[in-house]
C-alpha cells in the first residue's frame, strides 16, 4: 500500500492527502516530528522535507507538485482536461501552494505590524482568486477539482483561525469565503488532516503570537 510520510501541521501534506482522498486511493500515513527527524526518514528523503510518498513499488517520491502529478498519471485523474486546461489548473494551483509558507509566516507573526504586512501579501492571493471565481460552488464548477485541492490548506487554515481567534483572513473576499464554506461542507477538510489537527495547529499558531492575543480576547 502507498505510504505517506507526514507532519501533522503541513499544508503540502494536506494537499497530497486531498488528491489521495478524492481519487479514493488507499494509503497509510506515518507522522514524524520535523524538529527531530528520524534517521530512516533522512535516509530516504532527498530534501529532508515532507510530504514523502512511498509508492507500491517502493519508489520514494518527494515534492508535493510532483506527487500530485504522479497521482494523476498513475490513477484516474479527477477529470479529463485538455493540455491547455491542465496548464491553467497547474498555474492556479501554484497560486495557492506558493502561499502556504507565507500563510504560516503570517499566522506565526509575533506582533501586529509584522502580521499586517505579511497578511497584506497573503491577501494578494485571495484577491486573485476572488476576481477569478464565478458563481459555482467550487473553483471550476460544482465539483472538486485539482485547483480546489491546492487551495484547501489555505482556506482550511483560515477557517480554523477565524473560529479560534475571530480574525478572518478572508474578510472582503465574499466569493472566496463562499468557496471556503463549500469546501468545509464537502467534508474534505476533515478527511485530509489528523484527528487532533485543530489542537496541534492551534497549539502552534495560537501560542505566543499576535493571533494568540486575539484568541484570548475572543
Ligand atoms: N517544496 C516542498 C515543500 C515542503 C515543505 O516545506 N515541507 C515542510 C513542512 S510543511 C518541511 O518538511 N520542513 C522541514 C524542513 O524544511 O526541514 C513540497 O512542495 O513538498
Amino acid at each position: 500500500m502507498i505510504k505517506l510520510i507526514s507532519f501533522k501541521n503541513c499544508p503540502f501534506v494536506q494537499r497530497v492527502m486531498g488528491a489521495l482522498v478524492m481519487k479514493k486511493v488507499p494509503f497509510e500515513i506515518e507522522y514524524i516530528e520535523l524538529n527531530n527527524k528520524p534517521q530512516w526518514f533522512l535516509d530516504i528523503s532527498p530534501n529532508g522535507q515532507v510530504p514523502v510518498l512511498v509508492t507500491e513499488d517502493d519508489t520514494v517520491l518527494f515534492e508535493s507538485d510532483a506527487i500530485v502529478e504522479y497521482l494523476d498519471d498513475k490513477y484516474a485523474p479527477i477529470e479529463e482536461v485538455t493540455a491547455e486546461q491542465k496548464a491553467l489548473d497547474r498555474a492556479w494551483s501554484y497560486q495557492a501552494s506558493k502561499h502556504y509558507m507565507p500563510q504560516c509566516g503570517t499566522m506565526g507573526s509575533k506582533d501586529k505590524d509584522t502580521f499586517d504586512t505579511r497578511l497584506a501579501n497573503l491577501q494578494k492571493a485571495f484577491l486573485k482568486a476572488e476576481n477569478k471565481l464565478g458563481d459555482t460552488q467550487f473553483f471550476k464548477g460544482n465539483y472538486i477539482s485539482n485547483v480546489d485541492i491546492a487551495w484547501l490548506p489555505l482556506l482550511h487554515r483560515a477557517s480554523v483561525i477565524k473560529e479560534r481567534s475571530g480574525f478572518d483572513m478572508l474578510e472582503g473576499f465574499p466569493k472566496v469565503q463562499a468557496w471556503q464554506s463549500a469546501l468545509i461542507k464537502s467534508g474534505l477538510t476533515e478527511k485530509t488532516v489528523p484527528q487532533d489537527f485543530v489542537e496541534k495547529f492551534s497549539g502552534f499558531y495560537l501560542t505566543n503570537t499576535y493571533l494568540a492575543s486575539l484568541a484570548e480576547a475572543h
